[in-house]
């Protein structure tokens, strides 16, 4: 079996001190970290999410699975800084977090190690956040983007809400969109800037969105 597959076997199985161990070992043996994300951690999630819809596993198999998950993530955070920008660049300010009312919050861990890896400073909120408290640290650190993940149908209303409240409080900041459930058509409905299926296009998004918020013109579509 290759160490894909495995890792990808340990996330569905919930082991997390067998899939942090193998995750260090793929990245000494030189694996990349974006292929163990992509390969391997990214489709054992997304099992775990159809085999709960089938009902093949449970509420407490899908936590052990995220609970390595997150290990695996974090062992992976390192890595990912290394193979980017190294600090922070300053190249935008970013106030990312999961919507009020859900906890899912690995993809959103995933999509900030991608922007600090790209040169962006995060202010990460962590999940379960309500709307104002997005506008309000928008406003502290004079963000240029506030990006939300939402992995809920129930839940992504309160994207809206940032919204609403980013506008009443007259900020010019863009606000991106996020996370499984959410489709172009729902970005476009609620009145987004945008939206990226995962890490590597929100880190491009965020980046065209500074753009535009500052005024300067990108030499390529998405790139500069
Ligand atoms: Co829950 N859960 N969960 N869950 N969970 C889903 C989302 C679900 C689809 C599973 C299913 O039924 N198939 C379903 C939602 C159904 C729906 O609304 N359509 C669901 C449910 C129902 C629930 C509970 C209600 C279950 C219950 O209690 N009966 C409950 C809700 C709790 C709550 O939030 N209030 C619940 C709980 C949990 C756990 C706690 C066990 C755990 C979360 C742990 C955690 O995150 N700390 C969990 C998990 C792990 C999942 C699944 C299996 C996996 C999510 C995940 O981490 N994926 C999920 C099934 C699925 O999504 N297929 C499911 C891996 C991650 C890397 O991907 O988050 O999509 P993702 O992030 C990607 C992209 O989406 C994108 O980039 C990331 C990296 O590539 N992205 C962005 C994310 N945010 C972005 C923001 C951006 C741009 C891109 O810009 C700002």
């Amino acid at each position: 079996m290759d160490q894909l597959e495995k890792m990808r076997g340990l996330v569905i199985a919930g082991d997390e001190a067998g899939l942090t161990q193998a995750v260090r070992e793929a990245l000494d043996s030189g694996v990349a970290p974006i292929d163990i994300l992509d390969g391997a951690l990214t489709p054992g999630m997304r099992e775990v999410g159809e085999q709960f819809e089938r009902m093949e596993l449970f509420l407490p198999e899908m936590i052990l699975s995220a609970e390595a998950m997150r290990a695996a993530v974090a062992v992976l955070g390192p890595a990912l800084r290394a193979s980017g920008e190294g600090e922070a660049q300053n190249k935008g300010v970013v106030v990312l977090g999961t919507i009020q009312y859900d906890v899912h919050d690995i993809g959103k861990t995933i999509v900030a190690s991608f922007l600090e890896v790209n040169g962006f400073v995060v202010h990460d909120l962590g999940r379960d956040v309500p709307p104002k408290a997005f506008v309000q640290k928008a406003i502290e650190v004079n963000a240029d983007v506030i990006g939300i993940s939402a992995l809920m149908t129930s839940t992504m209303q309160g994207m809206s809400d940032v919204i609403d409240a980013a506008s009443d409080a007259g900020i010019s900041c863009a606000v991106i969109v996020g996370g499984a459930a959410v489709t172009e058509d729902w970005a476009r409905h609620i009145g987004a800037s945008g939206t990226a299926k995962d890490a590597v296009g929100a880190a491009r998004l965020v980046k065209s969105m500074v753009a535009e918020v500052r005024g300067i013109t990108l030499l390529e579509p998405g790139g500069g």
